[in-house]
């Protein structure tokens, strides 16, 4: 065994975005693109001798070649130990988890979250901080620079770790522990939930179906959900981790898991359902014949926290992402608590979370979190509601109803325009902005301009600026369309459409989303001239 210099030069565009470098796995497959990102990662961390990194991924395809790869680099650069998962599979959530437990320096996730997988599909990388949360863009950007100018990396040449089981390996100076990817984030789970009240839920013949997706999930959701909670088999479905995640899009939303839709559409439907994304932080509610919005979930989650045994003590605040629908901030109203706004990203909840400032977190993407970890939890938000199921004896609708009854109702929706022209869309982003100023106070519709902004945030713990972080128009009424474009694609551009409209009446008579918000949808289309710069008549996919 010994340690080599590598020559290499730059690769363009390793800049990371929303959530670390995502881009074809034909691209991670060029020889030095990988290494090269590795060491600029490393080289920003500076000195990392007697430290521990934390290390695993999805599953998806080039993971376990990547793992290699890393854990080779990590002994080059002197880390004393890492800790990675069984298989190389570590969920997002799980990393976070075993980040802190463990007092790690950090992690590194390999994952593309929820876009495809397989030869042809997606591959990603990010670099999570001590705290467990993915680090903030000041350290993100300093991998970027450092990616410009690298011109060597460093490895070892020893053979391929067994990662099979797990077991302890030495790599140059350095331990690899191979570990149980499960072990340690369900201890944390059976912390915060009341899994007596789950298990006597199941034995009373409670039924539920959970998506794994093909994802990292599954296995999670098998040993806790099946495992320990006595959920009969064949409860988790798809469960099985697969390279390419069996050809689906693993994105728990109505529309790719329509597997989970059908079953739970079904005359004899279970009594919950529920699904993950890619690597483990999305979660999906639905209940039988209902579809819950991922803004509503975290809204009752939050009016409901204390019902868990982690929550007893209350929330000290909420945080959202700027396009998540308001329904969480009439909670907070409520509960007499702050709620804060941030830019779409579960990085800028890590100074909310580590300060004490928020307890609970969301974003309207699916993705729901607390201040167990640093990281949006898949399988927590599942458990969090089983927990509310199994404490009130009230199925999932009638949960939401009566939030809707108390709170009034945000009808949201998100319409998303896919792999669209890159230049096209910067335009089109661009036309918006300069429309800006003029927009306040026009009429547009039925609506009235109360503001139209780019969204800037400043963060309250540490001062930093983030800016352009996306257009917004909000009504007098509280109504607001938001048009952002996603930092987590690899194909053209994606633009994002959010909508939001508020009904305080309780007794209103519930329509269909999309035709709630139909009048917003023509003010988008209209201010916007979205057909015109994309070329498309409709929205790729509406959730
Ligand atoms: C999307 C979501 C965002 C989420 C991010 C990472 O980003 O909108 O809310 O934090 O994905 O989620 P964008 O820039 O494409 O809109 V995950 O589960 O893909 O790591
Ligand atoms: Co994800």
């Amino acid at each position: 065994m010994s340690i080599q210099v590598r020559s290499t030069l730059p690769f363009a565009g390793q800049r990371p975005g929303t959530s670390g470098l995502r881009k074809k796995v034909t691209v991670f497959q060029q020889p030095g693109y990988l290494e090269n990102f590795v060491q600029s990662v490393f080289d920003t961390l500076g000195d990392c001798s007697g430290q521990t990194l934390v290390l695993g991924g999805d599953g998806r395809y080039h993971n376990r070649v990547a793992v290699q790869t890393i854990l080779r680099m990590a002994a080059a650069h002197g880390y004393a130990r890492v800790l990675v998962g069984q298989g190389g599979i570590l969920s997002t959530p799980a990393v976070s988890c075993v980040i802190r437990k463990h007092g790690a320096m950090g992690g590194i996730v390999l994952s593309a979250s929820h876009n495809p997988g397989g030869a042809d599909g997606d591959f990603g990388i990010k670099y999570n901080i001590a705290n467990g949360g993915p680090a903030p863009e000041s350290v993100t950007e300093a991998i970027y620079q450092r990616t410009t100018a690298i011109s060597s990396y460093r490895i070892s040449d020893a053979d391929e770790i067994d990662l099979s089981q797990p077991a302890s390996y030495q790599l140059e100076q350095m331990v690899v522990q191979v570990i149980d990817p499960v072990a340690d984030y369900a201890e944390l789970m059976q912390q915060l939930f009341d899994f007596d009240a789950m298990r006597a839920l199941f034995a009373g013949g409670f039924r539920m179906c959970f998506d794994g997706m093909h994802a990292v999930s599954g296995p999670y959701a098998l040993a806790i959900l099946e495992g320990q909670l006595g959920a009969p088999a064949g409860t988790v479905i798809n469960a099985v981790p697969l390279e390419d995640f069996g050809g689906h899009h693993p994105d728990p939303n109505p529309v790719n898991a329509a597997q989970l839709i059908a079953i739970m559409a079904d005359d004899d439907a279970p009594d919950f359902g529920a699904a993950s994304d890619g690597d483990g932080d999305r979660n999906m509610i639905v209940g039988r014949r209902f579809e819950l919005t991922p803004s509503d979930s975290l809204a009752v989650l939050a009016a409901n926290a204390t019902l868990a045994p982690g929550y007893r003590q209350g929330l000290a605040g909420i945080a959202r992402s700027m396009p998540t629908s308001r329904a969480a901030d009439r909670v907070a109203d409520a509960l007499g608590i702050p709620c804060y706004e941030t830019p779409t990203g579960w990085k800028f909840f890590g100074n909310l979370l580590d300060a004490g400032k928020a307890t609970l977190c969301g974003e309207e993407s699916y993705g729901t979190g607390s201040s167990h970890i640093r990281e949006k939890d898949g399988l927590w938000a599942v458990l969090f509601w089983l927990n509310l199921l199994a404490a009130t004896g009230k199925p999932v609708q009638q949960l939401v109803d009566e939030h809707w009854a108390r709170f009034g109702r945000n009808y949201y929706s998100r319409h998303d325009y896919e792999a669209i022209d890159a230049h096209a869309a910067s335009e089109l982003m661009a036309s918006l902005r300069i429309k800006l100023p003029s927009l306040a106070g026009q009429d547009l519709g039925n609506y009235v301009v109360d503001y139209a902004d780019d969204f800037a945030y400043t963060d309250p713990v540490d001062g930093s600026i983030s800016t352009g972080q996306g257009v917004r128009i909000v009504m007098t009424d509280g109504s607001r369309i938001v048009f952002r474009l996603s930092g987590t694609g690899t194909e053209g551009a994606t633009l994002r459409v959010y909508l939001e409209r508020y009904e305080a009446d309780p007794t209103y008579n519930h329509l269909l989303t999309q035709q709630a918000l139909s009048a917003l949808i023509l003010i988008a289309e209209q201010v916007a001239g979205i057909s015109g710069w994309t070329g498309r008549a409709r929205p790729s996919v509406i959730t």
